[in-house]
């Protein structure tokens, strides 16, 4: 049988052009900072962005962990959202990998507020750990791809700013902030000391994250991601695909929202949406089952032969992407109205 993936945009497969781009990249060997490839990436992604520098890593959880690792001390404390993907989904890597504590709090639509934020600083006084780091994260993921409003994150900026605090972004979609809000990226990450961002999301390349900061941040971070064992060597055929997906991919993200939206149009007629459809932003569908029966949709549509993913007990998500077509998307909105009719 083969199946319809909503899993993730991540399950995506490098496209005909790409794996050509792939094919004829010349390589060099990056610990040696000889692939030019790499560097072109890395440095396109920085400008745009508007940094000064950026660094190619394997993984989005990787260029996360070593945003952490490069603007904290062991003690110190991370101030995240409840459901974010570094508090959620990265294998409690802070604790282990720059001995932090992170503080997790919970917001609506995981959009955190300076309110909030200040209310749960800690105090100078020695029995607490001091905040150093307030990561945001535009597309909120586990929210349902939520855009992070520019006035909420310049208000946090702005805090942070008083506080002597740094500030990352796990950016992995940001792309896919920018194409709902039409915003410069720049306008997003100007706010923020570093950002992350995934190629391998919705940009659709198989492997690999950038994260840009200033030339300093980007050159701790580079030491890190050595001690970390992320240093790769010739590694300009990936660089080559993130390069094709800058090019070739970005406006095309405007699909998979218009995809995502129809898909949330149905779900909602069937009483299944989780929010209002106005939070259905990007290319991100959360569904409810109040019942916590969850695990029992998903074999359902697995045998309807739609492949979904599971949130928790109450919630199922479905994730738009390149390898996403028209023609499925039909079958899947027939799915969905056969699963939940
Ligand atoms: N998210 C994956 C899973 O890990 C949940 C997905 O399918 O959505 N930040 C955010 C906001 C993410 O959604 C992800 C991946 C990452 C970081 C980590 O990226 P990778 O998988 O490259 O380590």
């Amino acid at each position: 049988m083969t199946y319809i993936d909503l899993r993730s945009d991540t399950v995506t497969r490098p496209t005909e052009a790409m794996r050509t781009a792939m094919y004829q990249a010349e390589v060099g060997d990056d610990v040696y900072g000889e692939d030019c490839l790499v560097n072109e990436l890395q440095q396109r992604i920085a400008d745009m962005l508007g940094k000064e520098a950026g660094l190619f890593v394997p993984s989005g959880t990787m260029s996360n962990q070593l945003a952490i690792r490069s603007q904290t001390q062991p003690g110190d404390e991370v101030i995240c959202e409840y459901n974010s993907h570094i508090f959620n989904y990265e294998g409690g890597g802070p604790a282990l990998l720059s001995g932090v504590q992170l503080h997790p709090l919970l917001a609506d639509y995981g959009i955190l507020t300076s309110e909030q934020i200040s209310e749960a600083m800690r105090p100078t006084d020695h029995h607490y750990a001091q905040t150093r780091l307030i990561c945001l994260e535009n597309t909120h993921n586990r929210a349902g791809g939520v855009v992070y409003p520019l006035p909420v994150i310049e208000e946090v900026a702005g805090f942070a700013t008083s506080q002597t605090i740094s500030m990352h972004l796990d950016g992995a979609r940001l792309m896919n902030a920018v194409i709902s809000s039409g915003l410069d990226p720049s306008a997003y990450a100007d706010h923020f000391d570093s950002v992350s961002l995934c190629l391998s999301k919705g940009l659709g390349a198989p492997v690999g994250s950038v994260l840009v900061g200033d030339a300093e941040l980007i050159d701790r971070a580079h030491r890190f991601r050595k001690m970390f064992g992320g240093g790769m060597r010739q590694i300009g055929i990936l660089a080559a695909a993130g390069i094709y997906a800058l090019d070739h991919h970005i406006e095309r993200l405007a699909e998979d929202h218009h995809h995502a939206k129809i898909l949330a149009e149905t779900c909602q007629e069937l009483g299944y949406l989780e929010n209002d459809i106005a939070w259905t932003q990007t290319n991100i569908v959360l569904l409810a089952f109040p019942e916590g029966n969850t695990a029992e949709m998903e074999l359902k549509f697995k045998a309807a032969g739609l492949l979904v993913s599971v949130v928790n007990d109450q919630r199922i998500r479905l994730v738009t992407h390149l390898d996403f077509s028209k023609e499925q998307l039909q079958s899947s909105l027939e799915i969905l109205k056969k699963v939940l009719g």
